[in-house]
């Protein structure tokens, strides 16, 4: 086996986004641009000599390929194992879990998400810590400073990376362990809930409908719901991973999950629905012809939390990113516990869990997840909805309508504009950043501007400050509209318009969102001249 030292040359455009590295397939093909990124990262990290790493991905086209020249170049930057999943496999939760679990240095995870896959589709790289979380701003810039200045990369040459058997082998001094990507992340799960009350319900009439549109979820789902609880394994759909999600987009909402949905909302549809997206981080849950906004979803898992073994003991606080609904903030005050308002992306939940000042977090984007790891979590959330059913013996619909009479309802919608011309999305945040002095104050009908502001944070662990994370316009009712330009597309920009009123009135609660926020939809495209900007008409998505 031979170390090899190979001279290259910077790319200018490795700038880790939202979560990572996101770009075309064909992008990451180009000569040298994953070796590049990957040294950046070894030489910003510089971890111990005979470290662990962990490396997985969600499967997706030029999975494989990436997953050995990560091993070769591991092997010759002096790291002493590497933990691959089998088939160079790990769902983003999983990799967490393996991260923590073996006190490895920290992870690579290869994907672009809920972004398509395939060889015109996405792919994407990240850096994880070695508490299982993505890598803060402070080191992805680190990251993307090294890349400016790449000169060389190294590698071994290895005449195989065998991925398919578990077990140890060696290349060199370091020893490749091909584990199982899912029995510790199982071995996880049964460990917070209640399995036994969760198999009850779904071998007893409950029938739960579960997707994981081709994606990385699959393995994992069988051997939780259908092996460990019991569950038909027809109620498995979509559940084989392909490289390119089967042609969809592996993006749990009601847009792109509509096989689902149409089941969901068709004639003897099952009682429980969920779907997860391409790396497991993500989930939908529905109920029979009903669906859960992401924000309440969170503030649901925190009301009834107490329900559940792993969080029996109380929640230390919660955290939200600042587009998600402030129905979690109303939970925490009525449990006397702190709800924290962070920047979009899970890197900045890290520190808070990791002091303890947070338990559950989340954001409107379908994200859930709590300290058991230090990503976002697609089947913990399902497994979470599920306990908490098993012990309320109520339907979805049932358990949101009475959370609402309780604390409120948080209207809510999301309206992203996909694939705009960069320039136009620009001028758009331009002009609203630009009318702050005038929105003040403003007057829309019975809406009046209380502030409006572009969102910064100061994370109160170690002080870093991160700023422009989303144009905000309060109004003095507590409504709110949120525009953000979206960090993890790789083609134009993608706008997006996030919407919130609150509505006390439980007379009210039957309403559709889209009703119910028409006038905030109205102003949002009056003060943004998003049409005349755009020549849009309509979202590309509703959420
Ligand atoms: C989106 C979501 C954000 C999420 C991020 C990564 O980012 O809005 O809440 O954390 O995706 O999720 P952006 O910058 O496009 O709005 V995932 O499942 O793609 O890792
Ligand atoms: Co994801």
């Amino acid at each position: 086996m031979q170390t090899r030292t190979v001279a290259t040359t910077p790319y200018d455009d490795q700038k880790p986004g939202t979560s990572g590295l996101r770009k075309r397939v064909q992008v990451f093909r180009q000569p040298h641009y994953l070796e590049n990124f990957v040294q950046s990262v070894f030489d910003t990290i510089s971890a111990p000599q005979g470290a662990t790493l962990v490396l997985g991905g969600d499967g997706r086209y030029y999975n494989r390929e990436a997953i050995r020249i990560i091993i070769e170049m591991a092997a010759a930057n002096g790291f002493g194992r590497v933990l691959v999943g089998r088939g160079g496999i790990l769902s983003t939760p999983a990799a967490s879990c393996i991260i923590r679990k073996y006190s490895a240095c920290g992870g690579i995870i290869l994907s672009a998400s809920h972004n398509p896959g395939g060889p015109d589709g996405d792919f994407g790289i990240k850096y994880n810590i070695a508490n299982g979380g993505p890598a803060p701003e402070k080191i992805t810039d680190a990251i993307f400073a090294a890349s400016r200045k790449i000169s060389q990369y190294r590698i071994v040459d290895t005449a195989e990376v065998a991925l398919d058997t578990l077990g140890n082998y060696k290349i060199g001094d370091m020893t490749v362990s091909v584990i199982d990507p899912v029995a510790d992340y199982a071995e996880l799960m049964e460990s917070l809930f209640d399995f036994d009350a969760i198999r009850a319900l779904v071998t007893s009439g409950f029938r739960i409908q579960f997707d994981a549109m081709h994606a990385v979820t699959g393995p994992y789902a069988r051997e939780i719901f259908v092996n460990r609880l019991g569950a038909p394994a027809g109620s498995m759909m979509n559940a084989e991973p392909l490289p390119d999600f089967g042609g969809g987009h592996p993006d749990p909402n009601l847009t792109y999950a509509h096989e689902l949905v149409a089941i969901l909302y068709g004639d003897s549809a099952p009682d429980f629905g969920a779907a997860s997206d391409g790396d497991g981080d993500r989930n939908m849950i529905l109920g029979k012809h009903f669906f859960v906004t992401p924000s309440d979803s969170l503030a649901i898992l925190a009301a009834n939390a107490h329900l559940v073994p792993g969080y029996r003991h109380g929640l230390a606080g919660i955290a939200r990113s600042m587009p998600t609904s402030a129905a979690a903030d109303r939970v925490a005050k009525a449990l006397g516990i702190p709800c924290y308002e962070t920047p979009t992306g899970w890197k900045f939940f890290g520190n808070l869990m990791d002091a303890g000042k947070v338990t559950l977090c989340g954001e409107e984007s379908f994200g859930t997840g709590s300290d058991h790891i230090r990503e976002k979590d697609g089947l913990w959330a399902v497994l979470f909805w599920l306990n908490i059913i098993a012990v309320h013996n109520q339907s979805v619909e049932t358990i949101v309508r009475e959370h609402w009479a309780r604390f409120g309802r948080n209207v809510y919608s999301r309206h992203d504009y996909e694939d705009i011309p960069g320039d136009q999305a620009n001028s758009v945040m331009q002009l609203l950043r630009a009318s702050f002095a005038q929105l003040q104050g403003a007057q829309f009908g019975d809406l009046r501007v209380k502030q409006c502001d572009d969102f910064s944070y100061t994370d109160p662990v170690d002080g870093s400050v991160s700023t422009g994370q989303g144009v905000r316009i309060i109004f003095t009712d507590g409504s709110r509209i949120v525009f953000r330009l979206s960090g993890t597309g790789t083609e134009g920009a993608t706008l997006r318009i996030y919407l919130e009123s609150f509505e006390p009135d439980v007379s009210r609660h039957h309403l559709d969102a889209q009703e119910a926020l028409a006038t905030l939809i109205g102003i949002a495209l009056q003060i943004s001249e998003l049409r005349k900007h755009t020549g849009r008409e309509q979202p590309t998505v509703i959420t």
